[in-house]
């Protein structure tokens, strides 16, 4: 199945976090990073904190979405997140932002409950997934419009054999 992941720091050195996890997420067996969006960075939502590097990355998996989520919360820690508060500043976030099914249990709501409300999701979102613009577009637009991308941070688009 195909998914969308949703990638956010503001912490640390915030490429290389996201660099080493995309390289982590491609590394984890059954998964397979399709595209990665440019970079972006925004003001935080939330409580007062650092501004945010946002990115997503498209990845083809045969993982369910719970063991994706493992698979991600694995990677946050590998990395060294130090979880404290909600919405608070971090060195990395994972979520899932979209998956080829959507899904309501009671770990995970997918789309990611707060895709609709944050440009810093749509925009990458959108950059991977462009097939999904005639729905998330106009709500992209009524949030103000897709994100300046970061200049000096180079995107690519990688492939595994
Ligand atoms: N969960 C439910 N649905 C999902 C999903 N689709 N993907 C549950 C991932 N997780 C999902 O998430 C807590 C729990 O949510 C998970 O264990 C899972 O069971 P978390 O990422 O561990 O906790 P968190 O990130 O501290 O809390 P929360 O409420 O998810 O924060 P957000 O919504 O991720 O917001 N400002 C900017 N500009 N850019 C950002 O990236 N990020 C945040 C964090 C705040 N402000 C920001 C940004
Ligand atoms: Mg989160």
């Amino acid at each position: 199945m195909e998914y969308v992941i949703g990638l956010g720091a503001n912490l640390g050195e915030r490429e290389a976090a996201f660099r080493d996890a995309l390289a982590l997420l491609d590394a984890v067996p059954g998964c397979r990073v399709l595209r990665v969006s440019p970079f972006y960075e925004s003001e935080p939502l939330g409580p007062p904190q650092p501004r945010y590097l946002n990115a997503a990355a498209r990845v083809e998996s045969a993982l369910a979405p719970d063991a994706l989520l493992d698979a991600l919360l694995a990677i946050e820690v590998k990395l060294g997140r130090v979880r404290t508060e909600r919405w608070g500043p971090r060195t990395l976030d994972l979520d899932i932002l979209w998956a080829a099914e959507p899904l309501h249990s009671e770990r995970l709501t997918i789309p990611h409950p707060g895709l609709c409300e944050r440009a810093f999701a749509l925009t990458p979102l959108l950059d991977v997934a462009p097939e999904l613009s005639r729905h998330y577009g106009p709500i992209l637009a009524a949030l103000g419009g897709a994100l300046p991308a970061v200049a000096n941070v180079r995107s690519s688009t990688k492939t595994k054999p």
